[in-house]
């Protein structure tokens, strides 16, 4: 079941993949408001409609936990540390959780994390622009995990510290900003 709700901020390097729950949730409609939509689907064809609707061409897959880098804790906690960097892509991008678990914290308008806690057939739509990060949960430490593209995947991710603007960031800020 997915749980939406605001971050409590008290994480630190070594407790960051706990749930952090503050105790206030989140209800879905505050998250579209932002341009972030959760759906459940649990059958390939409503997935595929989906894609299809937005115009999605390209995706892939990724299994995440220590397994996938054979034990290397070192490098996986790298990856783990990548994503949980703040940061944004420049197009819309779609996560589908095909096991395991998972947290997507977004940014809102007023610059507080909003954490959405994914398990399987979970499916969350991350406007471009939109600052976020990404951590497997403490519980499960796995998750898998399709990601749609609306073209070719598009890696770059524009780290926060960069404090770089493009045209995809100003443009999300228009959108937020005009439906506020
Ligand atoms: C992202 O955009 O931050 C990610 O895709 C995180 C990993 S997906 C399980
Ligand atoms: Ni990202």
């Amino acid at each position: 079941m997915v749980a939406i709700y605001y971050h409590d901020n008290l994480d630190t390097p070594e407790n960051f993949t706990e749930d952090h729950d503050s105790g206030v949730p989140v209800p879905e409609d505050r998250l579209a408001e932002i341009g972030v939509f959760y759906r459940y689907i649990d059958n390939m064809d409503e997935l595929e409609q989906v894609a299809k609707d937005r115009d999605y061409k390209n995706r892939d897959q990724i299994a995440l936990n220590l397994d996938t880098f054979k034990g290397d804790q070192s490098a996986f906690d790298a990856k783990m540390a990548q994503f949980y960097k703040e940061h944004y892509h420049e197009d819309e991008e779609i996560r589908y959780i095909l096991d395991g678990e998972g947290f997507f914290d977004v940014r809102d308008p007023q610059d507080r994390w909003i954490r959405a806690k994914l398990n399987k057939n979970d499916l969350l739509v991350l406007p471009a622009g939109i600052y976020h990060r990404f951590t497997l949960s403490k519980r499960l430490q796995y998750v898998k995990a399709m990601r749609l593209f609306k073209d070719e995947p598009k890696w770059e991710a524009i780290n926060r510290d960069e404090g770089r603007d493009t045209e995809a960031r100003v443009e999300y800020l228009r959108s937020v900003t005009s439906a506020a």
